[in-house]
């Protein structure tokens, strides 16, 4: 197909919600095309995530792959740039497995860069009103497992973490309204699909 796979999580750590599930549902009602959006939502296990999202790709052939989660604590839409080969769970996932310094991929790189523009995804979300950043780590745990899997998959694959939706965070962390992370969602897509080689502007940490 011509278009994007879009993928959120479900919930996990106990926690009843996850926004990056539901932010990808509301991203499918939003998405006018021309090119197809395709969603799902992801098990956050390791044992079936990355299947899962390689299955979804041999499936559909998407030009783009966007994979999203929830990252609690932060305050803004996190375009990630680095996926590393590597598991280190510091919780266990939602089937009880808590692997430690596994790779993701066996036999791959030690680490693989986002292949999405994410400078001009970053910027265009920040355009939109939402607030946005660059990120240099997606964790090592099963949104890092997964964005590593979708890069190696060989599309063009990118991942966004984000803050909890508003009224979701269990306690005082970070929120944004479910509706701008879809609507950053769907830029994201839009950038993606149009954007080829990214924007050389500075975007760097000093630390
Ligand atoms: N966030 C977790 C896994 C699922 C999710 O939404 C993570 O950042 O790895």
């Amino acid at each position: 197909m011509s278009g994007v796979l879009l993928t959120g999580f479900e919930p996990f750590a106990d926690d009843p919600v996850n926004p990056s599930g539901d932010a990808v549902r509301l991203a499918a009602e939003l998405w006018d095309g021309p090119e197809t959006l395709v969603t799902a939502v992801l098990p956050v296990t390791f044992a079936d995530a990355g299947v899962r999202l390689r299955a979804l790709i041999a499936e559909h052939d998407p030009d783009v792959v966007l994979a999203t989660g929830l990252a609690s604590g932060r305050s803004t839409v996190s375009i990630e740039r680095v996926a590393v080969n590597l598991i280190d769970a510091s919780i266990p996932d939602n089937a009880g497995a808590q692997p430690v310094d596994a790779p993701c991929v066996p036999g791959g790189p030690p680490a693989w860069f986002a292949t999405v523009p994410v400078k001009a995804i970053a910027r265009a979300v920040a355009a939109a009103g939402i607030p946005s950043s660059l990120s240099l780590s997606a964790g090592t745990y099963v949104c890092n497992h997964v964005f590593s899997n979708a890069v190696d998959a060989g599309r063009r694959a990118g991942f966004i973490h984000v803050p909890w939706g508003t009224g979701q965070a269990p306690h005082d962390e970070p929120e944004l309204p479910v509706a701008d992370l879809a609507r950053a969602f769907v830029i994201a897509a839009r950038t993606a699909l149009d954007v080829h080689d990214d924007e050389a502007t500075p975007g760097g940490a000093v630390h």
